[in-house]
C-alpha cells in the first residue's frame, strides 16, 4: 500500500551542505518526492514532533539542536516508502550504520545524524501533517515510474 514519510535533512546537514545529497540518495533510489522546504523548526513544533521523546533526559539537546538553524523538510510516497527511507538513512547512532547508508556514509555522533524519516506509516501521517498543508503537497505521476517498480 502507498505510504508517505516525512524526511527532514536536520541542521546539521544543511549547515553542511548535505541537503542536496540526502535528498538525492533518496530520490536516485526511485522513491516520488511529493512535498519540499527550508523551513525553521520551533520548540513547540519540536515538542510535537518528537512527543514520545520530550520526557528523556536527551530532549532539551535535541530540542536545541533541531530549532538552531534551518532545515529540510521533505515527503516522499509510495509503496513501503517508510521502510524504504529508514533503510536508506541507516541506525540511529551513526555508528551502527553501514557504509552505503546515509547515516553510515555522513554521520559520526547520534547527536548530529543529519537526517530524521518517519518509523511507521501512522507516524508518516502525523509527522507530514505536522509540517505541511495540504495544498504544499503535490499529487504527480512520475514518468519514470514504470522503470522503478514492475
Ligand atoms: P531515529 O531518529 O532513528 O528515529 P529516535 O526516534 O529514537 O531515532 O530518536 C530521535 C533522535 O533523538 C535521534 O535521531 C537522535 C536523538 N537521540 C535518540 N536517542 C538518543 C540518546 N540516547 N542520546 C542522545 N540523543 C538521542
Ligand atoms: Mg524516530
Amino acid at each position: 500500500m502507498s505510504e508517505r514519510t516525512l524526511v527532514l535533512v536536520k541542521p546539521d546537514g544543511v549547515q553542511r551542505g548535505l541537503a542536496g545529497e540526502v535528498i538525492g540518495r533518496l530520490e536516485r533510489r526511485g522513491l516520488q518526492l511529493v512535498g519540499l522546504k527550508l523551513m525553521r523548526m520551533d520548540e513547540a513544533l519540536a515538542a510535537r514532533h518528537y512527543a514520545e521523546h520530550v520526557e528523556k533526559s536527551f530532549y532539551p539537546g535535541l530540542r536545541d539542536f533541531m530549532t538552531s538553524g534551518p532545515l529540510v523538510a521533505a515527503v516522499f510516497e509510495g509503496e513501503n516508502a517508510v521502510r524504504a527511507v529508514r533503510q536508506s538513512m541507516g541506525a540511529t547512532n551513526p555508528l551502527d550504520s553501514p557504509p552505503g547508508t546515509i547515516r553510515g556514509d555522513l554521520a559520526l555522533d547520534l547527536g548530529r545524524n543529519v537526517v530524521h524519516g518517519s518509523d511507521s506509516a501512522e507516524s508518516g501521517e502525523r509527522e507530514v501533517a505536522l509540517f505541511f498543508r495540504p495544498e504544499e503537497l503535490v499529487g504527480w505521476t512520475s514518468d519514470m515510474a514504470g522503470w522503478v517498480r514492475e
